[in-house]
């Protein structure tokens, strides 16, 4: 069920739809020269109909890390959360049945202090009461978004635990 279905267009599970319209024919390719990169990597894909950003969902879990690298391998960053709106629509893409996915938040370089890897800053936070709580021995320093949860933030472990992932396109 999407939150918001008259924000969203979602534009297919899958790869290599014909329907596209992506065809060899040499006007089409000059035309297609300067149009965005189309928005199909990942698992699931949604777009924002609010500013066209892209989200690509990755099921196979992964380090926080190797996910991030991933999403910057295919011109993209993990998915920062800056809205209600936009946790709503990274929300309505993920699957309920994985828990959690990892977002593009740390607070790895100073303790207590949430920073997105693009700059943007954490004025919106969507953080589950108690959180984020920095448990257990090794410290917990990336967001993860509780798809089984309405959307609510928690901080784990980069390493410890592989997570889904929400990968963002401007
Ligand atoms: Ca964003
Ligand atoms: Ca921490
Ligand atoms: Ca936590």
């Amino acid at each position: 069920m999407n939150i918001l279905p008259t924000l969203l267009a979602i534009v297919g599970s899958g790869c290599g739809d014909a329907s596209i319209g992506t065809g060899p024919d040499p006007a089409d390719a000059a035309v297609a020269v300067d149009a965005p990169m189309p928005c199909d990597g990942g698992d699931a894909q949604v777009v924002n109909a609010a500013d066209g950003h892209c989200y690509m969902f990755f099921r196979t879990p992964a380090t926080w890390a190797a996910a991030d690298g991933t999403c910057k391998q295919i011109g993209a960053h993990l998915a920062t959360s800056t809205t209600a709106a936009e946790n709503d629509v990274i929300l309505s893409l993920g699957d309920a049945a994985l828990e959690d996915a990892w977002l593009g938040a740390s607070d790895d370089q100073t303790e207590g202090t949430w920073l997105w890897t693009t700059g943007e800053t954490v004025d919106y936070d969507n953080w589950r009461d108690m959180e984020p709580n920095d448990n257990g021995m090794l410290g917990e320093d990336c967001m993860v978004i509780e798809m089984d949860n309405s959307g609510t933030w928690d901080d784990r472990n980069c390493e410890a635990r592989m997570f889904s992932y929400f990968c963002e396109r401007p």
